[in-house]
C-alpha cells in the first residue's frame, strides 16, 4: 500500500473515509492468497460450501441497514434504493448458494463407453466492477465464481470501494476461508490493469463502459484469459397508441431517473407513437415535475445526486447539445452534485444525446410513426442491453420483443433484474450472461469424460 484513497460523498462532497489504495504489488498478493486458498475450497463438499455461502447471505441480511447507508452515502443514491439492493445481494448469495448442489452435465451416448460432462471451476477469477451498483453487480460475479468453486479478486470502483471492502470482513466472519475473497481497492489503469495481465488469474467478469471493455477484452486475448463483459446501453422505452398510457408515462421516470440515470438499463430513449404524443408528454410532465431529487439518507427521497463533479459536466453536456428541452424537474442547489432530471423532446435519432449513453438523468423522447418504424429505431443503436414495449396488443407485444435486438425485455413493465433470470447484452453491450442458472457456465469449463467399458 503506498498512500490513501479519499473517498468522497457525493450528496456533500465531504471526504466520506480514508482507506489504502491498492497497487499492482496487491494485485499480485491477493492473486497468491487465493492460489493457496483455491485446492482446499475447490474440493469442499458441494452442501459445505452450499452453507458457507447460506451463512453469508444471512449475515448480509442482518448487517442489511448497516450496508444500505454505506452505499447510500458512498454512491449517492436514495436509502430505500439501497435497502432493496443490499436484499438483492443476499438474495443472489442464497441463489447460488442452492445452485452448489444443483445437478451439472450431461450423459452421452457413445460407441465402446460411456461419455459423460463435468464442470470445473476455473481457479483464480479477476472480477472489475463499477460504481453504479456497487455491491450488488460483485455479488451477481461473486455468488455463482464461489458455487462453482473459484477463489475471487475483486476490484470495486475507485470512487465506490467501501461496501466491497466491508463485504470481505463479512465474508470473512461467515467462514470463507482466507485467501477465498480478496479486495483490492486501487484505480483501474494500475489494479484492473495488472488483474487483466496477471498470468495466474483465469478470467476478467467486467461491468463497466465499453470502451474500458474492449481494452479489457484485448488485453485478456494474450494470455487467452476467459472474459465476460456487461457493458453500455441505450435502452429504448418503445410506446404503442394502444397501450394503457397512464401506466406507462407513470413508469417511464424512473426507468430513466432511477439511481440519477447511473443505470445500464436505463430506458433513456423513450419512442412514442406521434398519434399519442401529445398526450404522453403532458402525462410525462407530471410525472417528472413529482419526482423527489435529494438527501440520499431521506426516507422521501428517489433520486440522489451524480456521482462526480466531472460526471456532472458530461452529463450537462448533452443538455446544452442538439437536442431541444421539454422539460425538466427540479433539484437541490449548493455542495452534492444535483442535476434536474431533463426530457428532451422531439429529438432527431440521429442526435448526439439520442445515440450516445448519457448515463444521467436525461431522457430523450422520439416519435415513431408505425410498428416498423418502432423497430427499427429501437435496433438503431450499437448497444442491446435492456428496453420496454407499452402495447394492449399481445401478438404485436411479442412480434415486436423477437424483433429487437437486447439482452432483457419487458412488455408493459421496465424491470429488467431478477436474480433467477439471465441478464446481459447483445451487440456493444457486452457478451455472456449473468444471473440465473447460465451465470454457473461463465465461471466453469465442460470437461468431457469417457469410460471405456
Ligand atoms: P468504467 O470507467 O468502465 O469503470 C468500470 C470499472 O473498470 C472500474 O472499476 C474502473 O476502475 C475499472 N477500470 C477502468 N479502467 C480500467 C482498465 N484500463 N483496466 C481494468 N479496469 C479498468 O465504467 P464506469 O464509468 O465506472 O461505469 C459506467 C459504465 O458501466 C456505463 O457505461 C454503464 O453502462 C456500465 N454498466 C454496465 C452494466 C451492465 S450490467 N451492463 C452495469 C452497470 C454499469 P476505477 O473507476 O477505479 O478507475
Amino acid at each position: 500500500m503506498t498512500d490513501n484513497l479519499a473517498v468522497i460523498e457525493p450528496a456533500t462532497e465531504a471526504v466520506l473515509q480514508e482507506v489504502p489504495r491498492a497497487g499492482a504489488a496487491d494485485v499480485d498478493a491477493a492473486v497468491e492468497r487465493a492460489l493457496q486458498a483455491y485446492p482446499e475450497w475447490r474440493a469442499l463438499p458441494p452442501a459445505t460450501r452450499s452453507s458457507v455461502l447460506h451463512e453469508l447471505a444471512g449475515l448480509i441480511e442482518a448487517r442489511g441497514d448497516e450496508l444500505a447507508v454505506l452505499e447510500a452515502r458512498n454512491a449517492g443514491k436514495p436509502i430505500s434504493d439501497a435497502r432493496g439492493e443490499m436484499g438483492m445481494v443476499a438474495a443472489t448469495f442464497r441463489y447460488y448458494a442452492g445452485a452448489c448442489e444443483r445437478p451439472i452435465g450431461d450423459t452421452i451416448p457413445v460407441s465402446g463407453g460411456q461419455a459423460f460432462t463435468v464442470r470445473e471451476p476455473l481457479g483464480v477469477v479477476g472480477l472489475i466492477v463499477p460504481w453504479n451498483f456497487p455491491l450488488v453487480i460483485a455479488s451477481w460475479k461473486m455468488g455463482p465464481a464461489l458455487a462453482a468453486g473459484n477463489c475471487v479478486v475483486l476490484k470495486p470502483a475507485e470512487l465506490t470501494p467501501l461496501t466491497a471492502l466491508r463485504f470481505a470482513e463479512l465474508a470473512e466472519e461467515a467462514g470463507l476461508p482466507e485467501g477465498v475473497v480478496n479486495v483490492v481497492a486501487g484505480p483501474g489503469s494500475v489494479v484492473g490493469q495488472r488483474l487483466v495481465e496477471h498470468p495466474d488469474v483465469a478470467k476478467i467478469a467486467f461491468t463497466g463502459s465499453t470502451e474500458v471493455g474492449r481494452s479489457i477484452a484485448a488485453g485478456a486475448a494474450s494470455s487467452i484469459k476467459r472474459v465476460t463483459l456487461e457493458l453500455g446501453g441505450k435502452s429504448p422505452n418503445v410506446v404503442f397508441a394502444d397501450a394503457d398510457l397512464e401506466a406507462a408515462a407513470a413508469a417511464a421516470p424512473m426507468a430513466v431517473f432511477g439511481n440519477a440515470g447511473q443505470d445500464c438499463c436505463a430506458r433513456s430513449r423513450i419512442l412514442v407513437e406521434s398519434s399519442v404524443l401529445e398526450r404522453f408528454m403532458e402525462l410525462l410532465e407530471e410525472a417528472v415535475r413529482a419526482i423527489r431529487v435529494g438527501d440520499p439518507l431521506s426516507e422521501e427521497t428517489q433520486m440522489g445526486p451524480l456521482i462526480s463533479s466531472s460526471h456532472r459536466e458530461r452529463v450537462a453536456s448533452f443538455v446544452d447539445g442538439d437536442a431541444p428541452v421539454a422539460f425538466r424537474g427540479s433539484a437541490p442547489d449548493g455542495p452534492g452534485y444535483w442535476f434536474s432530471p431533463t426530457v428532451l423532446g422531439p429529438v432527431d435519432p440521429q442526435a448526439r444525446a439520442a445515440r450516445e449513453e448519457i448515463f444521467g438523468p436525461v431522457a430523450c423522447v422520439i416519435p415513431f410513426a408505425d410498428e416498423d418504424e418502432a423497430v427499427r429505431l429501437a435496433n438503431d443503436t450499437i448497444y442491446g442491453l435492456s428496453g420496454s414495449i407499452w402495447t394492449r396488443d399481445g401478438a404485436r407485444a411479442l412480434r415486436v420483443a423477437r424483433a429487437m435486438d437486447t439482452g432483457v425485455l419487458s412488455i408493459n413493465s421496465n424491470t429488467s433484474v431478477r436474480v433467477a433470470t439471465p441478464f446481459g447484452g447483445f451487440k456493444q453491450s457486452g457478451y455472456g450472461r449473468e444471473l440465473g442458472p447460465h451465470a454457473m457456465d461463465a465461471y466453469t469449463e465442460v470437461k468431457s469424460i469417457f469410460y471405456a467399458t
